[in-house]
């Protein structure tokens, strides 16, 4: 396999466009919530690291995978921040975990969000929402992906997240 223990999670902060100003949203669903931290530690501490201002990250926690889209799209068109006029963010993550089961469930639940999110992608708020949210056969392969051999996919979205922000403002 092409993935086969690499840690798929480096990057290169000098690369990146300046993030001291950006506003980031993250959603983060409750089911498998060991995963869905972890994935949610690895955005923020990366988007920290590449220079977001902690006091600039906003998180919203959902139930499920299937209510990132509601989540999502209230975050699109709400205000944040202590500051007056409070101000629109810059991009939204949305931090989910669906782990097969024995039930179509599964497909029903990752169709969904996946369709939901693009829309919200096509909207009219413009703010792009990437897609955290892993589809895996196995909680072992959700586990490498979240911290563990194949890094952490939180860890991308938060570079995802820097650079469609900066498209956005661009
Ligand atoms: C119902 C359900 C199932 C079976 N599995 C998952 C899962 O693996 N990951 C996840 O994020 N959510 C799951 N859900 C819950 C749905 O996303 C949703 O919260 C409920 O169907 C209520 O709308």
């Amino acid at each position: 396999m092409a993935t086969a223990g690499k840690d798929l999670s480096a990057y290169d902060k000098q690369s990146l466009p300046d993030a001291s100003k950006l506003r980031i949203g993250i959603v983060v669903a409750e089911w498998n919530e060991d995963i869905t931290e972890n994935l949610f530690k690895g955005a923020f501490s990366t988007l920290v690291d590449c220079g977001v201002d902690s006091e600039a990250i906003f998180r919203c926690d959902v139930p499920g995978s299937f209510e990132l889209i509601y989540g999502c799209r209230k975050m699109q068109e709400s205000t944040y921040g202590a500051s007056r006029p409070t101000k629109a963010l810059d991009a939204v993550i949305a931090i989910g975990s669906v782990i097969r089961g024995e039930t179509a469930h599964f497909d029903f639940v990752c169709q969904g969000v996946t369709s939901g999110i693009k829309d919200l992608n096509l909207n009219k708020t413009r703010i792009p929402v990437i897609f955290c949210v892993l589809t895996d056969d196995t909680r072992e392969q959700s586990i490498a992906r979240s911290g563990g051999i194949h890094g952490n996919k939180g860890s991308e979205a938060a570079i995802a997240a820097i650079k469609m922000a900066a498209l956005k403002n661009s």
